[in-house]
């Protein structure tokens, strides 16, 4: 892509609307847009990141074999009134009426949409466990949205429920999203910890929410610091490699302010490994056993006997994490941002100097590009004719991880070449290619 055909509107300044970094620079490099209160588009760049994100997210959930459905975002409220809940989600639930005069509404989440789906098709124990996920927009009347997309009315959810016919089995598809978050979030190179958290209008008694840290989070978390060298890496899908795993998370104290207990901080953590800090939740699973699967009668039958299933679900906000990497990777004091290569909205840029009479370096650079095309790479390439010491600013905001100067001095072997926070090195193409490629795996 040449940076002026591309559709990337930089801002000169931050805007003063927006509180946190994340938000700034969303705003300052045109990766969205906000058109109302706590909506907002998003522009190629920010897209681009976002479907990145998406795609992990899928491929996590594939691994741990849960199956992608897509339900619709308007549903009717017949469902919320069979659970209960159609009163009590309250005012942050966007009720629409049809022409009919039907009572609908923007689904805030799925929970009665996927009973309902389940209980007409599956009939028999024989066909549990059943795990679906479906990554659809949501909508949230937030009282205060802030923050950009971070805390938004409208945005991208991975939500996925699960049907067991035991607690113990239904513990196991529990533990089978827990390890799928935690490679997630490293694919994105986010140290994200699982912390006991409280359930809010989603019910159940069991329930993790994953939190990255950051001082602009909204959740207040305590945490005994030794969580942190837990190793997920051994762990396999079968059930006792997955609760080991939980018991090796659960050994160390780590809550959100919900479920705080001074007491018990002070008791299980010692004074050198407590942490009191601020974090931004990212992922948050439930188990709730029946309490869907019984008011609206989705059962199974085992060996002769009517059995309500024992349900969970585990949502990722994928829109969110967007916003998350960035108050996690951007690095304040020198105004660099750096994206996890795996969520760049490019792999590398190139900057060529450029000026009116003289169009050489933009044909070397052009040249460079197509090379690295066909090694399927994906370049954003500055055409434009602003000063070399511009173009390196705005594209520090951009934080693709690696760049090209393409200056006076250029030479076939001996290219230079940056990742966007390291001193340049001077190489030839082919070990540019290498550099990238090895980041890129
Ligand atoms: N049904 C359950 C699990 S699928 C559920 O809705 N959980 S949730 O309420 O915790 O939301 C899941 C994730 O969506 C959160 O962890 C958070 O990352 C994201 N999220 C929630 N509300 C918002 C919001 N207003 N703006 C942006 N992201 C949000």
């Amino acid at each position: 892509m040449y940076f002026s055909k591309s559709f990337i509107p930089i801002l000169k300044n931050n805007p003063t609307e927006a509180k946190i970094k994340s938000h700034q620079l969303m705003l300052r490099t045109g990766m969205i847009k906000q058109s109302s209160a706590g909506i907002y588009s998003w522009l190629p760049l920010g897209f681009k990141v976002m479907k990145k994100i998406e795609q992990i997210v899928r491929e996590e959930q594939n691994n741990v074999g849960v199956q992608e459905i897509l339900m619709p975002t308007i549903q009717s409220s017949d469902i919320w009134k069979e659970s209960g809940r159609y009163e009590d989600y309250g005012e942050e639930m966007l009720r629409i009426k049809d022409r009919q005069n039907r009572e609908m509404l923007y689904g805030p989440t799925n929970e009665e949409l996927v009973t309902e789906i389940f209980r007409t098709s599956i009939k028999s124990y024989k066909s549990l466990p059943q795990l679906l996920y479906h990554i659809q927009w949501k909508f949230r009347d937030e009282l205060r949205p802030r923050f950009g997309i971070m805390r938004c009315r409208e945005f991208y959810m991975k939500d996925a429920y699960s049907f067991d016919i035991s607690d113990d089995e239904a513990i196991y598809s529990y533990n089978k999203f827990f390890l799928s978050y935690l490679n997630t979030f490293k694919r994105m190179e986010l140290s994200a910890i699982p912390m006991a958290a409280d359930t809010g209008p989603i019910g159940g008694n069991l329930s993790h929410e994953f939190v990255i840290l950051a001082d602009t989070g909204e959740s207040k978390i305590y945490t005994d610091k030794r969580i942190f060298e837990v190793d997920s890496t051994k762990t396999n899908i079968e059930k006792n490699s997955l609760s080991k795993l939980r018991t090796d998370f659960e050994k160390y104290y780590s809550v959100t302010d919900e479920k705080f207990n001074k007491n018990e901080f002070e008791k299980n953590v010692p004074d050198e490994f407590r942490l009191q800090t601020k974090g931004i939740e990212v992922g948050h699973i439930f188990y709730f056993g029946d309490k869907y699967s019984k008011p609206m009668n989705a059962s199974v039958d085992y060996n002769g006997k009517k059995e309500f299933v024992k349900m969970g679900s585990y949502g990722i906000g994928v829109s969110r994490l967007v916003g998350a990497i960035i108050e996690a990777k951007y690095d304040d004091k020198n105004e660099i941002m750096k994206w996890p290569m795996s969520v760049s909205p490019y792999d590398c840029a190139i900057l060529p100097i450029v000026n009116k009479n003289d169009n050489s370096n933009l044909e070397k650079a052009t040249n460079i590009y197509n090379n690295l095309k066909n090694k399927n790479i994906d370049v954003l390439i500055d055409d434009t004719e602003e000063n070399l010491s511009s173009k390196v600013k705005k594209f520090n905001l951009l934080g693709i991880p690696f760049q090209i100067i393409i200056g006076k001095n250029f030479s076939e072997q001996k290219i230079e070449f940056k990742e966007i926070d390291k001193k340049p090195e001077f190489i030839s193409l082919e070990e540019i290619i290498k550099k990238i490629k090895n980041k890129s795996n």
